[in-house]
């Protein structure tokens, strides 16, 4: 057996940053590419491609049951169209691994479906603890004025499953009508 050496990583509250990260990951709009409702709309943002969001890695092991992964999200405010900026989306690979949000600055929702159809929108803000239970697909949006920035801890071992939301879209979105964020059917998701 062999015990893992604990540590501290420290999360920037204002920039959303972790000092020293694992790994960034950096995600633009052409990573995020056919996930938009508004094709046109994004075609036409695709040209100066901005910077969407970035993941800050702050757990240093390995994949392993047990463990827990965590990392910081900082969501740039913008929209594609009048459809505010967001995550990919996944569901985990291991289906029944959960995960706890924790928003640290700015807001937004986070936005939530589970296999058998019911979706769910929590809005978070800076303090808002959010569940995500076992086998929901979650992504997240921003749909204020700046970052929205929030902690994300998982089962080291929950990994990601980017394909079905990539094929089937995500059953709702978060829109601007009349200057407020308001959650609307997705009019081009399918189920699988
Ligand atoms: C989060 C997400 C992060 C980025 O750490 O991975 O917010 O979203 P996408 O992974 O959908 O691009 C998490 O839910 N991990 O399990
Ligand atoms: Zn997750």
């Amino acid at each position: 057996m062999t015990y893992k050496t604990p540590f501290t990583k420290w999360l920037e509250l204002e920039s959303g940053k972790v000092k020293d990260p694992v790994l960034v990951q950096q995600r633009h709009l052409s990573d995020l590419k056919g996930l938009f409702y508004d094709a046109e709309a994004e075609a036409e943002r695709l040209r100066d491609n901005p910077l969407i969001y970035e993941v800050y890695l702050a757990y240093d092991g390995e994949a392993q049951e047990g463990q827990l992964g965590y990392s910081t999200t900082l969501i740039y405010p913008g929209k594609v169209g009048d459809e505010y900026f967001f995550t990919k989306g996944h569901y985990h690979a291991k289906g029944d691994r959960a995960e706890l949000y924790y928003c640290l600055k700015g807001e937004g929702y986070l936005l939530m479906q589970s296999p058998n159809g019911a979706v769910n929108a929590q809005f978070m803000s800076a303090g808002a603890g959010s569940y995500v239970p076992p086998y929901w697909g979650h992504r997240t949006v921003n749909t204020g004025q700046e970052r929205f920035v929030f902690l994300a801890v998982y089962p080291a071992d929950a990994g990601y499953d980017y394909g079905t939301i990539a094929e089937n879209g995500f059953a709702s979105l978060m829109v601007e009508k009349d200057g407020k964020a308001a959650l609307v059917s997705n009019p081009n998701f399918s189920r699988s």
